[in-house]
């Protein structure tokens, strides 16, 4: 195939994750034009063969496939609302991080407006893109994903998930979660090491090797989940990690380090414990994280 029969591209947007897309989709040969806010950022994108949008309207009619890749939601309808007859026939993929409700009013917007509409929710930083580590979670137009999968699969792995438009972003909410939850784990740690006078390199290999064995709780927590049942499996209760988890506590408070990111655990661990469950896994926590449970 030469560098002519590729799929055209649009990239709106040209932040640090939108300029890594441009110029994953520029190396595979996709002739691509480019439009941001700031038109400077786009200089080197244009210097490496990208065409350069007079505005958003041109950069809309140049390709029928367009990919945005804006700050946020609001972002996403400041460029768009004013061109709203110009994307008629095209494929909005819309990289934008956002909640499920967004995805669905855009999903409705692009219908009224005659555009195909595909949500994705991008599992990578900018420089992982093109890699093989890299993967986007699509959800919206059956077909929009299917004619257009072997460019998306330029940018990273590509996962569909079905035509509502919000399930991509219900996954990507849920693994940030995990995300976020492993980063306050890590500072934490690093915290309490510190006060220790050890470096942060010298710790991080035992840190890493630990986090990496106890990945393995993420199977055994799903199967205990889908089963609807805390006693599978148990080797460490939830009341010995109840005890256990207090005295981290206590300790980390004598080495003068907040335990403001762990206590809210504690709290619900002793709670599921008064309600009758310390023989159970931890696993059954995940009960007391519905907003009905106060
Ligand atoms: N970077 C990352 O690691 C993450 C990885 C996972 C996915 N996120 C999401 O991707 C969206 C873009 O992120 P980004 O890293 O490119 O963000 P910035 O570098 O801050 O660029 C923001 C772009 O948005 C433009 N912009 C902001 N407000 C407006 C507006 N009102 N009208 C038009 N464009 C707007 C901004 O333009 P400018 O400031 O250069 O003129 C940038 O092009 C984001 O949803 C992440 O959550 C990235």
């Amino acid at each position: 195939m030469t560098d002519s029969d590729r799929t055209p591209v649009t990239v709106l947007g040209l932040g640090a994750m939108g300029t890594a897309l441009a110029e994953a989709l520029l190396a595979a040969g996709h002739p691509t034009t480019v439009w941001n806010r700031t038109r400077h950022k786009a200089e080197p994108l244009v210097a490496r063969g990208a065409r350069p949008a007079t505005d958003v309207a041109d950069a809309i009619a140049a390709s029928r496939l367009v990919i945005v890749c804006l700050l946020d939601h609001a972002s996403v309808h400041a460029t768009l609302d004013g061109h709203a007859e110009r994307v008629r026939g095209r494929a909005l993929v819309n990289l934008t991080s956002g909640t499920p409700a967004q995805a669905e009013e855009l999903a409705a917007w692009a219908a009224a407006h005659g555009a195909d509409h595909l949500d994705g929710g991008i599992m990578a930083v900018p420089t992982m893109i093109g890699s093989r580590e890299a993967f986007v979670l699509y959800s919206g137009s059956r077909h929009a994903f299917q004619d257009h999968r072997a460019v998306l699969e330029v940018l990273a792995e590509t996962h569909y998930l079905g035509e509502e438009p919000g399930r991509a972003a219900v996954h990507d909410v849920a693994l940030l979660s995990g995300m976020y939850g492993m980063f306050m784990g890590v500072l934490q740690s690093f915290a309490v090491i510190r006060t220790e006078g050890v470096p942060a390199t010298t710790f991080a290999p035992l840190l890493g090797r630990w986090l990496s064995a106890m990945a393995g709780f993420v199977d055994g927590a799903a199967r205990q989940i889908d089963e609807g049942d805390y006693t599978l499996d148990v080797s460490s209760s939830l009341a010995m990690q109840a005890g256990a988890f207090a005295e981290l506590l206590h300790a980390t408070e004598e080495r003068g380090i907040s335990t403001r990111l762990l206590a809210p655990l504690g709290r619900l661990l002793d709670r599921r414990v008064a309600d009758g469950h310390g023989d159970e896994d931890i696993t059954g926590v995940l009960e007391l994280l519905t907003l009905d449970h106060r």
